[in-house]
C-alpha cells in the first residue's frame, strides 16, 4: 500500500514516534550526573558519536546504517576530558569509546601484545604487555583509571535514528541547568531519512515480490528546536559531512543561518582526519538586521604517511579541534558573565 511521504515537524515526530523503554532511566542517570557536575562548577559536554540506523521492519531484520565508526567522538571526548570537562558520551552501541578505541579489535588487537611468560618454580604463567607496547599502554590505562575515580565520564547508547532522537532531547533539557557551561559536540552521523512505525511492515519484508520499494519520510530538522528550545545558552557545534568538498562551506553557512548556533564543523569524508573547517558567524550576534557575515578557521594537521592504514601513534586532529573549542566556549562563558545582569 502506498502512502504519502510525510514531513514531520519535531513535535508531530515526538508525537507519534514511541520512546526507547530504557529512556526513563536513562534521563534519571543523566540528571544526577549533571547535577553532581554543576555543583562543582565543571564545563560539562554532550559527545555524539557514530551512526544511526532505520529499521526496515517492527520485527528488525534489515535496516539502513550510517556510516561513522566513531572515531571523531570517542577521540574528541578524550581529550575534553583531558581539559578537565565532564562528558556525557552518547553513542552508537558497539562503535569506538575513549579509551578502548586505541585498542580496536580489528586494527589494534590487544591480544597480539600480550605475552604468556612460564617461570621456573611457578605453576601458573603470568601475562605480561610486550614491552614496546607499555608505555602507550600505562598512558592509556592511567587516563582511564583517572577519569573512572573522578566519575566524569558517563555513557549512554543509541542504536536506531528514534533512539537518538528521544535522547538527544531528554539529554540537551537536562543539560540546560548548566546554561553557557553546557557545551554541545553534535558528532553523530544522523540519517536524514527514516521510516515511521505507522508504515512499518511488521514482519521480515519477503522476497517473493522481486524488487523492493521503499519511501521514506524525512527525519525533522532538530537542530532548530535542540536551539531554540531544549537548550539554554549552551555552546553548540554540529558537523557538515560531504563529499563534495565545494559544498562544505555554503552547507555549513546555511545550517548557520538556519539554526542560529555557534559553530559547524566542515569535513569532507576522504580528508576528515587530517582537515576541518570551523565555520561561524563573525560577530556571533543575529539581530537580523543585517544578513550575518562569516568566518573559516581550518585546522590541518600534517599527512600521515599511511592514513588509510591502521591507527597511528602520532598526532589526532580532535587536539586542536577540542583545544580551539575550549578557548572559544570560554569566551562564550565569560562574555555570558560581563552581559548577564
Ligand atoms: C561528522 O561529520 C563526523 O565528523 C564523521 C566522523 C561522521 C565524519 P568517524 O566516526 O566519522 O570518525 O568515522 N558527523 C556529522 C555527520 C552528519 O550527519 N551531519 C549532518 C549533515 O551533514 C548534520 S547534523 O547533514
Amino acid at each position: 500500500m502506498y502512502t504519502e511521504p510525510t514531513t514531520f515537524s519535531a513535535e508531530e515526530y515526538f508525537a507519534t514516534q514511541l520512546p526507547p523503554p530504557t529512556l526513563q532511566q536513562d534521563v534519571a542517570r543523566v540528571k544526577e550526573f549533571v547535577e553532581t557536575h554543576a555543583k562543582e562548577a565543571r564545563g560539562v559536554v554532550l559527545v555524539t558519536s557514530g551512526g544511526t540506523t532505520v529499521p526496515l521492519e517492527l520485527n528488525v531484520v534489515r535496516f539502513l546504517d550510517n556510516f561513522s565508526a566513531g572515531t571523531r567522538g570517542a577521540t574528541s571526548a578524550e581529550y575534553f576530558l583531558k581539559a578537565g570537562y565532564a562528558v556525557i558520551f552518547m553513542h552508537r552501541q558497539f562503535s569506538l569509546q575513549p579509551f578502548s578505541r586505541h585498542y580496536s579489535h580489528s586494527t589494534n588487537p590487544f591480544l597480539d601484545f600480550l605475552e604468556i611468560e612460564e617461570r621456573e618454580g611457578e605453576t601458573t604463567p603470568t601475562i605480561s604487555v610486550t614491552p614496546t607496547k607499555r608505555e602507550h599502554l600505562l598512558d592509556v590505562l592511567s587516563m582511564y583509571k583517572k577519569v573512572h575515580r573522578a566519575g566524569t565520564l558517563h555513557t549512554l547508547t543509541f542504536v536506531t535514528v528514534n533512539d537518538y532522537l528521544w535522547l538527544l532531547r531528554a539529554v540537551c533539557q537536562e543539560m540546560s541547568v548548566l546554561g553557557r557551561k553546557g557545551l554541545f559536540y553534535l558528532a553523530a552521523a544522523v540519517s536524514d531519512f527514516f521510516l515511521p512505525r505507522q508504515k512499518m511492515s511488521e514482519h521480515k519484508i519477503q522476497s517473493g515480490k522481486g524488487s523492493l520499494r521503499i519511501e521514506m519520510d524525512q527525519v525533522p530538522k532538530i537542530l532548530k528546536p535542540l536551539v531554540d528550545e531544549w537548550t539554554k545558552e549552551g555552546f553548540i557545534v554540529s558537523f557538515k559531512l560531504e563529499t563534495d568538498d565545494k559544498l562544505l562551506i555554503p552547507k555549513a553557512r546555511q545550517a548557520l543561518e538556519r539554526y542560529g548556533h555557534q559553530v559547524v564543523i566542515g569535513n569532507d569524508l576522504h580528508r576528515r582526519k587530517f582537515e576541518v573547517v570551523f565555520v561561524s558567524r563573525k560577530n556571533n550576534s543575529i539581530d537580523g538586521t543585517s544578513s550575518p557575515s562569516f568566518e573559516e578557521h581550518w585546522i590541518r594537521i600534517a599527512l600521515p604517511e599511511d592514513h588509510h592504514g591502521p591507527v597511528h601513534e602520532g598526532k589526532e586532529i580532535e587536539e586542536d579541534i577540542v583545544a580551539e573549542l575550549l578557548r572559544r566556549h570560554t569566551a562564550w562563558i565569560e562574555k555570558g558573565n560581563t552581559t548577564s545582569p
